[in-house]
C-alpha cells in the first residue's frame, strides 16, 4: 500500500478543527487531528508545506519509522507546533492500519484492557449554588466522575465559567480578552466549593478540579491541603509546569493527587515529573503529544512509577482525537480517566463518529481503524474563524497565567 495524497480539511463547525486526510492506493484513507487551539493555521501550514510532501508515496503501515522520520528528520524538535503535526499523520496512519486489517485501532494497541473508559465531564456555575447545581445535572446523566469550576466571589469571571448562557468555550472568536486574576480570593473560595459539593453530592462522585496553572507551589501545596477533607480524584495544573522541580514542593505537603501535562508535546517534559512519582496523573494528550506512538511509550514508562493517565480531552480536540483517545484509554493497563467535555451537536455532525457514552464510561465502538468519519461538504460549509484562547492579569496589572 502507498499514500497517495496527503491533505488538510480545515473547518469551524461552532470552533476551529484542522483535520488531516491520508489517502492511499488501496482506497483506503485516514483521518489525524491537528488542532492547536489558537495557533490552528501554524500547523497546517507545518504540516502541508513541509510534512505532507514526504508522505507521498510512503507505505503507510511503517508507523514507526514514519514517525521517527518527522521527529529525528527535521532536525529540530519538540514544540507543540511540530508535534501536533506528526500526531496528526501518526493517528491518521493508525486509522488506516485498522481498516486495512480490518480490526478497531484498540486492538493494535494490545487489546481491551477493560470494558469501558471512565470519562469525566465538565460542571461549572457563577456561584456555589449554581455549580452544585451543574455538578448534579452532570451526575444524572449518568457521569460518576465530574470536573467543578466556580466563579470567585468579587471577580467578574474565571476560568471554566461562561461568560453567557452557552456552553464553556475558552477560545473566543475576535482578538484576544482579557480577565483578572487573583489567587487570594480563589484560595479563599475553592475549599469551600469543594466542602458544599460533598455535604450536597455525597462521597461517592469522583470530583476533580482545574487551578489552569494559576498558583505558586507553596500556594499550590496550602491549597491541596484545604481540599484534602473533600477527597478529590485530582487538583489540575495546579502550577505552570515548565520547573517540574516545582511539584516536589507540593508533594512533601498533600496527599490531593495532581495531574498535569495538557500542554505537554513531549515525554521529556514529564520525565523528572514521573520518575520522581510528583504526579499521579499524566494528562498528555494524542494531539499534542506526538500521536498513538508517542503517548503509548508515555504511558508505559509512567507505568512504571503508579502514575496513570488522565487524558485532556476539552472541545478543541476534535472528534478524531477523542476516538483516539477511547481507542488508547481501552488498551492500556494504566489507564486512569478521560476528560470529556462534550462537543456541540453541529461539530458532531461534521465528525460522524461510534464512540458512545453509557452511565459513565465511553466506548470506541468495534468499526476497523478509529471509527470516526468527517463529512467534507458539511465541513466546507463552516469557514476556519481566528480565534484565540483568552489572556489574564493580576488586580495590578500584571500578565500572568490563563
Ligand atoms: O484550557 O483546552 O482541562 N481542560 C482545560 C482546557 C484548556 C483548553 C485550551 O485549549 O484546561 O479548557
Ligand atoms: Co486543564
Amino acid at each position: 500500500m502507498k499514500i497517495t495524497s496527503a491533505r488538510l480539511i480545515i473547518c469551524s463547525p461552532d470552533r476551529n478543527f484542522v483535520t488531516l486526510k491520508i489517502e492511499t492506493d488501496e482506497g483506503i484513507y485516514g483521518l489525524g487531528d491537528a488542532t492547536l487551539n489558537g495557533r490552528e493555521l501554524a500547523v497546517a501550514s507545518y504540516l502541508s508545506e513541509h510534512v505532507c510532501p514526504c508522505l507521498i508515496g510512503r507505505d503507510p503501515s511503517q508507523i514507526e519509522d514514519i514517525w521517527q522520520y518527522l521527529y529525528r528528520g527535521a532536525y529540530w524538535r519538540r514544540g507543540p507546533v511540530t508535534m501536533t503535526a506528526i500526531a496528526a499523520v501518526d493517528v491518521a496512519l493508525w486509522d488506516i492500519k485498522g481498516k486495512a486489517l480490518n480490526t478497531p485501532v484498540y486492538n493494535l494497541l494490545g487489546g481491551k484492557s477493560r470494558d469501558g473508559v471512565m470519562v469525566y465531564a465538565h460542571a461549572n456555575g457563577r456561584d456555589i449554588d449554581e455549580t452544585v447545581d451543574s455538578v448534579r445535572k452532570e451526575m444524572e446523566l449518568g457521569y460518576i466522575a465530574v470536573r467543578a469550576q466556580s466563579g470567585i466571589p468579587g471577580m467578574s469571571g474565571t476560568y471554566g465559567v461562561p461568560k453567557g448562557t452557552k456552553a464553556y468555550e475558552p477560545a473566543e472568536r475576535g482578538l484576544p480578552s482579557e480577565s483578572l486574576w487573583s489567587s487570594e480570593r480563589y484560595l479563599r473560595a475553592a475549599p469551600k466549593l469543594f466542602e458544599r459539593l460533598r455535604v450536597e453530592l455525597g462521597e461517592d462522585v469522583h470530583l476533580l478540579h482545574d487551578v489552569h496553572h494559576r498558583l505558586t507551589p507553596i500556594e499550590a501545596a496550602r491549597l491541596g491541603k484545604a481540599l484534602e477533607p473533600a477527597n478529590l480524584f485530582w487538583m489540575e495544573d495546579p502550577v505552570p509546569a515548565e520547573l517540574q522541580e516545582g511539584f516536589k514542593l507540593i508533594r512533601e505537603h498533600t496527599t490531593t493527587p495532581i495531574a498535569t501535562g495538557e500542554v505537554f508535546n513531549s515525554f521529556w517534559d514529564a520525565h523528572d515529573l514521573i520518575r520522581n512519582q510528583w504526579i499521579d496523573y499524566l494528562r498528555m494528550t494524542i494531539v499534542h503529544g506526538g500521536g498513538l506512538t508517542a503517548l503509548k511509550k508515555a504511558a508505559d514508562f509512567a507505568a512504571i512509577y503508579h502514575v496513570r493517565t488522565g487524558c485532556h480531552g476539552a472541545t478543541d480536540l476534535s472528534p478524531v482525537t477523542m476516538a483516539a483517545a477511547l481507542h488508547f484509554g481501552l488498551s492500556i493497563h494504566n489507564f486512569g480517566v478521560q476528560e470529556h467535555m462534550r462537543h456541540s451537536a453541529l461539530t458532531d455532525a461534521v465528525f460522524p463518529h461510534e464512540y458512545t457514552f453509557s452511565a459513565g464510561y465511553m466506548y470506541p465502538g468495534d468499526k476497523p481503524g478509529l471509527g470516526v468519519d468527517i463529512d467534507e461538504t458539511l465541513a466546507a460549509k463552516y469557514p476556519y474563524e481566528r480565534a484565540y484562547l483568552p489572556l489574564a492579569r493580576k488586580l495590578d496589572g500584571t500578565l500572568t497565567d490563563w
